[in-house]
């Protein structure tokens, strides 16, 4: 290995999602440095599909970051959410219930907006540097370390972020106790050149499992079906996937199809509940992903990461700029209590919505819940609460 190119700042920050863009803004507000180290090419992280719901709470994060221009401009703020079971449609109306709306807008365009005013503020982030390295964080100085063309890069830090997600050097180089739940299936998502046949999200409960309308846009429609944790995108020919989601949302025994078009992007993604407990040691702190997952049903992950460093940026500020220690002390503490009532909601919907074996108890009681919840205002009122968040 040739040698050491070595810096120097403030906070170091692994992965450039969500949760380490905004992070890296949030401290570049106050007066803190940082450096973002991200593995892969700035092309691939922009072009990452994945979460489309941003809520209430995170959208007023993130305006009042002054990162909420794209949101309030593009985004198709949503009133309302449609479950679908027994072939029966119900509107939960979750801003009459609780005042508050989500707004759809990709996770692609929250990444692209950080990412453009960090460049736009002189912020530095290393795109495609591969997987980082993270050492000495029980220490005084730890640094992130690593290599592009040969060459050995070193950044030595006040803290270290590890904003990498669930599969980055920041869960092991914290080594936390993992609590975690892994669910016997997994998501099909599709990205669908077609307008949406619906004005809100519907999230349908079938007999043969799970499925959910979102969008993108008045022109792109984004549906996902509840598909064996075993199955490959090959097991899914386009045929299969749409007529699949048809019966899935039967209204009143007759298949109900949507709106078709041109599929251009398709995944299929495990579903898992994971919190690594504490978030911190020594000068490491994980946020995001990296520090918990939960299952997309409740939409909460993106939002939960934004949350995370809405409360982290401000206590490694108050640490590096006034030598106050308390609020970076009690970071994990005060973050996990939320991060566990959103790992109660998400794990709440799923068990909810999806169809787990030829259980007919389970099948039976489903169906009393979702009655329960579509029936009482209180009930509804706890979903949108939640969901709204
Ligand atoms: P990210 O976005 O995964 O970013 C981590 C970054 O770290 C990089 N990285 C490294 N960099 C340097 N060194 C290393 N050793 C590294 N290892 C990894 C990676 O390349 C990457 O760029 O984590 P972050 O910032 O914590 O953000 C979390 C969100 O991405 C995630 O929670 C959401 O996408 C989850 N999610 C949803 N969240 C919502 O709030 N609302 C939704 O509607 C929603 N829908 C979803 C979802 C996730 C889904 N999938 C694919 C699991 C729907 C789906 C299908
Ligand atoms: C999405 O639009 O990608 C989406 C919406 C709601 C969810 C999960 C994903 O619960």
């Amino acid at each position: 290995m040739s040698e050491v190119v070595a810096e120097r700042t403030q906070v170091a920050i692994l992965g450039a999602g969500p949760a380490g863009l905004l992070l890296s803004h949030l401290l570049h507000q106050e007066g803190i440095d940082s450096v973002v180290v991200e593995a892969r090419d700035q092309e691939y992280v922009q072009a990452r599909v994945r979460a489309g719901v941003v809520e209430h709470g995170a959208a007023d994060i993130l305006r009042d970051a002054g990162v909420g221009e794209g949101l309030d401009r593009d985004g198709i703020p949503h009133e309302g959410i449609e479950l679908r079971f027994d072939g029966e449609s119900h509107r939960i109306p979750m801003s009459d219930l609780t005042g508050r709306h989500i707004t759809v807008y990709g996770q692609q365009k929250v990444v692209r907006d950080l990412t453009e005013r960090r460049l736009a503020d002189g912020g530095k982030i290393r795109f495609a540097c591969g997987p980082a390295q993270i050492h000495d964080v029980d220490g005084d100085e730890p640094s992130v370390t690593y290599t592009v063309d040969g060459r050995r890069h070193r950044i030595v830090a006040d803290f270290v972020a590890g904003c990498d997600g669930a599969h980055g050097s920041g869960r092991t180089a914290l080594g936390a106790t993992p609590v975690e739940k892994v669910y016997p299936f997994a998501w099909l998502g599709i990205l669908a050149r077609a307008a949406p046949r619906i004005e809100e999200l519907v999230y349908a409960n079938h007999e043969r499992g799970f499925a959910l309308y979102s969008m993108r846009s008045a022109e792109v429609s984004r549906l996902y079906l509840q598909v064996p944790a075993s199955d490959r995108l090959e097991d899914w020919p386009d045929e299969r996937i749409w007529s699949e989601l048809a019966v899935r949302f039967s209204l009143g025994g007759e298949p109900w199809e949507p709106t078709r078009g041109e599929i251009f992007e398709r995944s299929i993604a495990p579903l898992h509940s994971y919190v690594g407990e504490p978030l911190q040691r020594g000068r490491l702190f994980l946020a995001g992903d990296a520090a918990h997952i939960v299952p997309p049903t409740g939409a909460k992950g993106m939002n939960l990461a934004i949350r995370d460093v809405s409360i982290l940026a401000p206590a490694l500020a108050a640490q590096l700029r006034h030598g106050y220690e308390h609020d970076l002390r009690s970071y994990s503490a005060r973050t996990l209590d939320h991060v566990w009532r959103v790992e109660y909601f998400s794990w709440w919907m799923t068990t909810m919505l999806h169809r787990f074996g030829e259980d007919a108890f389970n099948r039976r009681v489903q169906i009393a819940q979702l009655r329960s919840v579509v029936g009482s205002r209180a009930h509804s009122t706890a979903l949108a609460e939640a969901y709204v968040g």
